[in-house]
């Protein structure tokens, strides 16, 4: 019985193992989270019953208990390197000449390539095949023994894969976190309400370096090899073969391994900056060596750094440099943002002048006051941001900036809706900052649907400022646009023909078209039924708005900050001066015809004296809803030709059917 047992113990540490180094390894694994749950918890529930069959080296042995006092000091027993920098091509060429005299060689030795992963330099130890020590690079003499931390980071195996290997194996490498669990834990963090990473290299040292495992094994830290200590035995001839030869024995390796001469490696160089901002951890630049390690050895080391080795860093994605003033910026949809203006510095390969500050939230997050010097961080194509101010170097006259209570471009108040970061301009129809947005709404389909007004023309109108509101639209003639891009006399005409035949539109569509923000479609309907008239509802108070279905406190005092605006109010007073009209509202609508509130209906088919959206248009005016699909709540489905599944589901349902012309007759009761 206990032969078994421990037997089963046993072939659940090999599937475990094997599954650990298909994920971590080969970045391929063959099981699903949960059947490898399914498979740690049966071996934790066997090693619980039988807890004289726990091997130290279980993969459920992993989080030890807390050191009693810090770390201990260890010696390295062969130090652990720094890499020179190289800055650019001209000194990744000098690097190259250095190699070649030195060997004595006209031809450049093969090389290596391979991302130089921002995290932080880790040594591990197997002897026997069983991780024995794990130390931090201190400085590169003594570091930091952190085994009990290390054993929790799940991608270094306890003990090596297969059969053969070293007696004594130390392999140096670098201990990082991936992005996108850097995002998850901070998130989690700051949830839990406590102190977040700035980065993912900080956030990989703060965890290495924390003094309780079972904290460190909540950390998601993973570990990749880039080469080696202290060794029993070789594990091959160059570089390249060294870290397959790891990877058999089950330990990550550094990903993106490139080898050939130097052109080769400036093409990867170039090729990995492209990639940078794609790939799932950060790095700083490109490591590249010598690939023969006899040729290693023969090139050596000067003072604490190889000579067969280098660091080609990548542009530098941070610089400090002084802010020189916060500006507001309106955009098209009215929300104000700080930007920042920098001195300009060269960052991530550009100069960069202007830099985000998101909003107002974010500037006294920074506490950044005009005058402070700044460190700005341009990564990629990211837009440029300002990550902190360097508090030391504050001058006395930098004031911290007030939030502005009126649009920069209009003068019109600024809102914030509640919980939202964001402030904004309330000046919809009359700020010039938003002026294309809100025409191209206010043409728009379902607003005033003004066919033949496209954005390209709007942006020409606006240009000559011909139009400023929309009212200006109804006061152009054929013979003034007749010429603007390439518009002939026909086109012009129809143009005018549209704009005219807007004028004959709804309550609900016009209110629509103002564009009051979170007024959309729907809102706009049943502000128009429930208000029947615009006197009605610029009059209504910001309780009678409330008791709009739909509307809450935040809408409702969006469309009271809308029509408080007298520029607003005169905006529409022209547009109806200019002949704009609708039916008296659809109040009287419900009054006249029946009354179909509390019902859903559906269209499906084809119709043929109206489309669906006009047919909706008048259904609603009736009190309907009209949704898109059918359930059981549906009381009419209206079917045309072509009808397909929402017709077989309301037929099993035992839905009204009817057709069009039973439409027709419905609505001509109005
Ligand atoms: O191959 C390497 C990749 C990354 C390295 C290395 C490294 O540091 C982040 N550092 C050294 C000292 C060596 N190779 C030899």
């Amino acid at each position: 019985m206990i032969d078994s047992i421990a037997h089963r113990i046993r072939e659940l540490i090999t599937e475990i193992r094997q599954h650990d180094y298909n994920y971590h390894v080969l970045d391929a694994p063959t099981i699903g989270d949960s059947q490898y749950d399914q498979l740690m918890r049966e071996l934790k529930q066997l090693e619980l019953e039988h807890p004289d069959l726990v091997d130290p080296n279980s993969p459920t042995q992993r989080v030890g208990a807390k050191p009693d006092s810090g770390f201990e000091e260890v010696t390295h027993r062969v130090p652990m390197l720094s890499l020179d920098n190289l800055f650019d091509l001209d000194e990744f060429r000098q690097f190259v000449e250095r190699i070649k005299d030195r060997l004595s060689q006209t031809d450049t030795p093969q090389m290596t390539a391979e991302p130089k992963l921002d995290g932080l330099a880790l040594s591990i130890r197997y002897e026997q095949g069983h991780l024995v020590l794990a130390t931090t690079r201190g400085d590169g003499q003594t570091g930091e023994n952190v085994t009990q931390n290390v054993r929790t980071i799940r991608s270094i195996p306890l003990t090596l894969k297969g059969s053969h290997y070293p007696e004594v194996l130390e392999v140096r490498g670098e201990v990082i976190m991936k992005k996108a669990d850097f995002a998850a834990m901070n998130q989690r963090l700051s949830e839990a309400s406590e102190k977040v990473f700035v980065n993912p290299r900080n956030a990989a040292a703060g965890s290495l370096r924390q003094l309780d495992p079972s904290i460190v094994s909540t950390r998601p830290l993973s570990f990749y090899a880039y080469g080696l200590g202290e060794v029993s035995e070789p594990l091959g001839d160059t570089h390249t073969e060294v870290m397959d030869a790891l990877k058999q024995l089950g330990i990550p390796v550094n990903p993106g391994l490139v080898t050939g001469e130097a052109e080769a490696i400036e093409t990867a160089y170039h090729s990995l900056i492209a990639e940078r901002d794609a790939l799932p951890y950060e790095i700083d630049g490109m490591v590249v060596k010598v690939d023969s390690i006899a040729l290693q050895n023969a090139l050596g080391f000067v003072a604490r750094a190889p000579r067969f080795a280098s660091a080609w860093k990548f542009p530098a994605q941070e610089a400090s440099t002084r802010l020189l003033a916060i500006d507001l910026q309106v955009g098209r949809t009215g929300a104000i943002t700080p930007v920042a203006r920098l001195e300009p510095i060269f960052v991530g390969g550009v100069t960069v002048s202007n830099a985000t500050l998101h909003n107002f939230d974010e500037v006294s997050r920074l506490d950044v006051r005009p005058g402070d010097q700044v460190m700005v961080r341009r990564a990629g194509d990211v837009i440029p941001q300002i990550i902190k101010v360097i508090a030391e170097e504050r001058p006395d006259i930098a004031k911290p900036i007030a939030i502005p209570t009126a649009c920069p471009v209009c003068q019109s108040p600024v809102e914030r809706a509640d919980g939202e970061a964001v402030i904004r301009c309330s000046g919809g129809l009359i700020c010039q900052a938003q002026r294309l947005e809100h025409l191209k709404h206010f043409v728009s389909r379902k607003a005033m649907d003004i066919d033949g007004v496209g954005e390209r023309l709007l942006e020409i109108l606006i240009e000559k400022e011909w139009v400023i509101t929309p009212a200006d639209l109804y006061r152009l003639t054929a013979d003034s646009l007749e010429g603007l891009d390439r518009m002939g006399v026909k086109s012009a005409q129809n143009v005018i023909d549209a704009i005219t035949t807007s004028k004959q539109t709804t309550f609900a569509r016009f209110l629509y078209a103002l564009g009051i923000r979170d007024v959309g479609e729907a809102t706009a309907r049943t502000l128009a039924a429930t208000f029947g008239s615009l006197d009605r509802l610029i009059q209504a108070s910001h309780e009678d708005l409330m008791e709009v279905d739909d509307v809450g406190p935040v809408v409702a005092s969006h469309i009271r900050s809308f029509f408080e605006i007298d520029r607003h109010r005169s905006v529409i007073q022209e547009l109806i001066d200019l002949g704009i009209q609708w039916p008296d509202g659809a109040v009287s609508a419900l009054q006249n015809g029946p009354d179909l509130s509390g019902q859903t209906w559906v269209l499906t088919g084809t119709l043929e004296s109206m489309t669906r959206d006009e047919a909706s248009e008048q259904l609603r005016a009736l009190g309907a809803k009209v949704s898109g699909s059918v359930s059981a709540k549906t009381n009419v489905l209206v079917a045309g030709p072509g009808a397909g599944s929402k017709l077989t589901k309301a037929e099993s349902l035992g839905v009204d059917i009817i057709d069009e012309a039973a439409l027709i007759a419905l609505l001509s009761e109005l």
